[in-house]
């Protein structure tokens, strides 16, 4: 047996041998060359601390189900929250993941006052700086919890209550100086309760105003500090909140260039929170990479039945497959993003050793969806298709409209007197349902010879 706190061997690289998934890879090969880069290179997969050491496996109507290997060993909070760094770090060693994401709120108690809080949160992150250097692992992101404590129940920098707008302000300053101590490639900004029940004791206006003024204040905080780190909206349409004000990609795109702030941010987009916006993954994706504002991806997967944010481990290949596309079209997944595992083993999955079998599927799914996605892109699948759909615009009429001299009169001019019968030969079907089964051929056919 292993050294490891976890009792794990280090997952290895098994490939295609068994059918039957076990404690080993079988696409994830993390130096293999996938489209110009390793594999390691084009996801930057990141381990989300809230739910692999914090997670108990609640669900609304039942306490949680989950055995830890720190459980009932340590005698204080801050005991435990300093052990705890020490799992962690072996777990990311064990799996062999270069990133990890924590809130504040995850690694340490808080104390009775903020000054209390953050001198228990220092501790904690002494240890952190000292186990990223030892190991190497680097911090994806971090971002602090402004929704946990009961303080936050009607939001924090959206909160009518003055005092705690001001406490969260002073809560996210220690936050972004930890970021810039840990070296963060990426600062993360989600709504968790910055939305509202009922618009009958709501003054929206106030509180997106308020909202914009507290990212204003971090922007002007982080040039003071020299932090560098990406700044990342991660939009949410519902839950806590009835309505989140991140509602989605769209939202948050328009919210930014409203107050002025698109030039500093970007956007985290998670897969379920898609769904509950009505949405896929790849249309928040797609959306966010028109507008330049592709940050960096929660990875994680929600279910058609169930109407919550369940926030499950990726095994859709169909899904990574279309996330993939979307990454390897634009380059990579943002300037400094990752794939971070916002996501946690069902409940019935309660052993430790789920935490790994969950996160090996999560990599799995996303390596295989690259290399089918890679193979579509060398092989110019989807990306013909498209050329050619729009091809009309490339010449003629087409190409008046992209180079801004068509008019209204011009277009008259041309459509005037076409029969409708050559006009209708102008029209092409789509194949749609063959395009889907090209897909579904290159799924089949790349994993079975990788
Ligand atoms: C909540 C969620 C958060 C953010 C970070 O749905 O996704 O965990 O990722 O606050
Ligand atoms: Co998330």
């Amino acid at each position: 047996m292993s050294e490891n706190l976890w009792n794990i061997e280090k997952i290895p690289y098994v490939g295609t041998e068994s059918l039957r998934q076990g404690l080993g890879f079988r696409y994830y090969d993390a130096d293999r060359v996938v489209a110009g880069k390793t594999m390691k290179e084009w996801m930057r997969f990141g381990v989300a601390y809230w739910h692999t050491f914090e997670q108990r496996l609640v669900d609304p109507f039942g306490s949680g189900t989950a055995i830890r290997p720190f459980d009932g060993k340590y005698s204080t909070p801050l005991d435990l929250a300093l052990a705890k760094v020490d799992y962690a770090f072996d777990f990311f060693t064990t799996l062999g993941v270069d990133y990890f994401c924590f809130h504040d709120r995850d690694i340490a108690p808080e104390g009775d006052t903020l000054r209390e809080t953050n001198a228990i949160l220092d501790k904690v992150v002494d240890r952190i700086e000292e186990k990223m250097k030892e190991t190497g692992v680097k911090l994806l992101w971090n971002t602090s919890s402004l929704f946990t404590n009961p303080r936050f129940l009607s939001g924090a920098a959206t909160s009518p209550f003055s005092e705690i707008y001001a406490y969260a302000g002073g809560q996210l300053k220690h936050s972004l100086e930890i970021a810039k101590r840990l070296g963060a490639e990426n600062y993360v900004f989600w709504g968790g309760r910055e939305g509202y029940e009922n618009l009958w004791n709501t003054d929206l206006k106030r509180e997106q105003d308020h909202i914009a003024r507290f990212f204003h204040m971090c922007v002007d905080y982080a040039a003071e500090i020299g932090l560098d780190s990406q700044f990342l909206i991660e939009p949410k349409p519902k839950e806590p909140t009835a309505h989140q004000y991140d509602f989605d990609a769209a939202t948050s795109i328009a919210f930014l260039q409203t107050y002025g702030l698109a030039d500093k941010f970007k956007l985290n987009l998670e897969g379920n929170h898609a769904n509950l916006a009505g949405h896929t993954y790849q249309h928040e994706i797609r959306v966010a990479r028109a507008a330049g504002m592709l940050g960096s991806l929660d990875a994680n997967q929600g279910d058609k039945l169930i109407g919550w944010d369940i926030d499950e481990f990726p095994s859709d290949l169909y899904e990574t497959t279309a996330v993939m596309h979307e990454v390897i079209a634009e380059g990579s997944i943002g300037p400094r993003g990752g794939l971070n595992f916002d996501a946690k083993p069902r409940r019935t999955s309660f052993t430790a050793e789920d935490l790994f079998r969950a996160h090996i599927v999560g990599m799995d799914s996303y390596a295989a969806g690259l290399l089918v996605a890679a193979r579509m892109h060398e092989e110019g699948v989807i990306n013909d298709l498209v050329a050619e759909r729009y091809s009309s615009f490339d010449s003629g009429i087409g190409a008046t409209v992209e180079d801004g001299t068509a008019t209204l009169a011009s277009l008259e001019e041309h459509a005037l007197d076409i029969p409708q019968a050559e006009l209708m030969a102008a029209v092409k079907s789509d194949h749609l349902e063959s395009v889907k089964a090209t897909i579904n051929n290159y799924i089949v056919d790349t994993l079975g010879r990788a």
